[in-house]
């Protein structure tokens, strides 16, 4: 445990639990930088935004990452932070529910929890920390392990095509989505705040360093520094991917502001809606 007056950083002072610190994530894991954005996009949306939050997670390293805030969490089961968060948002439309889940938590497990919080377009955002395989349990391949990738599980290269999550989402009905990794920090932090006053569903995929697997079996660079290094050389902004091949863009990371549309209601405006008609009718 970390004596409160060692925990200098202003953010940690004002929101984590720092009587519980150190962290259980590994020197260099870029989910501390995850919190970060995290933070500071609140401190700049301001107290009332953070007042009225609640985070939600699934299970995974990942799935750790809001539970050292000094705000209302929920751990959920694997798979399980999505369908949590949607009976909360439901039930409480006046939260931000903030949900943060890994690869495999998000794309893996609870797949289909995701693709219908975005057909409903419910207002949550949903923050999905990308290190391309399953790290809590071990490093095995995830539903973002790149093709030919070492893993725990795929020890002679993975043979399986990745999701594109933002053209998934977009297809689904999403209505914000943005991808960044932890090197564009600043651009991550400015999507969580549009995010999170957005209304409908957000989804920012944030790829981060595991240096403890992805580092040393994906990108053979275990040190954190070499993989942020790694993600500045292979991050490619969307405006500029436009006009490469799919040759050019292989193995790169297209990162940028994918959608932002106002045009679909809100799916707790419509569920307010119906209750409404319904009251109207006498039931
Ligand atoms: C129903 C269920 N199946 C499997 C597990 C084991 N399990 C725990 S975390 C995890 C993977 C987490 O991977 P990811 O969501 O990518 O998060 P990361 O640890 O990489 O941040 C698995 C398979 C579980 N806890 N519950
Ligand atoms: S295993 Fe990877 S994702 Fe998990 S805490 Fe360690 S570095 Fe972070």
């Amino acid at each position: 445990m970390l004596p409160e007056a060692e925990f200098e950083h202003v953010l940690a002072k004002k929101y984590m639990r720092t009587e519980i610190m150190p962290h259980a994530f590994c020197p260099g894991c870029g989910l501390g930088i995850i919190e970060r954005m995290i933070l500071m996009a609140f401190e700049e949306l301001g107290q009332e935004e953070w007042d009225r939050t609640v985070f939600v997670s699934g299970i995974g390293c990942s799935g750790w990452t809001p539970l050292y805030f000094r705000r209302d969490a929920a751990h959920t089961l694997h798979g399980r932070a999505l369908a949590f968060a949607t009976a909360l948002k439901a039930s409480r439309p006046d939260l931000n529910v903030v949900v943060v889940m890994g690869d495999g938590d998000s794309m893996g497990i609870g797949g289909n929890h995701l693709i219908h919080a975005a057909r409903r377009n419910i207002g949550i955002t949903a923050i999905i920390a990308t290190n391309m395989l399953y790290s809590l349990t071990g490093g095995q391949m995830s539903p973002t392990t790149p093709e030919g990738a070492r893993t725990n599980t795929t020890p002679y290269g993975n043979i399986e095509p990745n999701f594109n999550l933002m053209e998934l989402l977009k297809a689904a009905g999403a209505t914000y989505l943005a991808r960044w990794t932890t090197y564009h920090f600043i651009q991550a932090k400015n999507s969580i705040k549009k995010a999170v006053k957005h209304k409908g569903f957000a989804a920012i995929e944030i790829v981060f360093q595991c240096p403890t697997y992805a580092g040393r079996y994906i990108l053979n660079r275990p040190d954190p520094r070499d993989m942020m290094q790694w993600f500045k050389e292979n991050s490619i902004p969307l405006g500029v991917a436009k006009n490469k091949s799919p040759e050019e863009l292989r193995g790169k990371i297209i990162v940028g502001e994918y959608l932002h549309r106002t045009d679909r209601k809100e799916y707790t405006e419509r569920l307010r809606e119906l209750e409404e008609r319904a009251k109207g009718k006498g039931r």
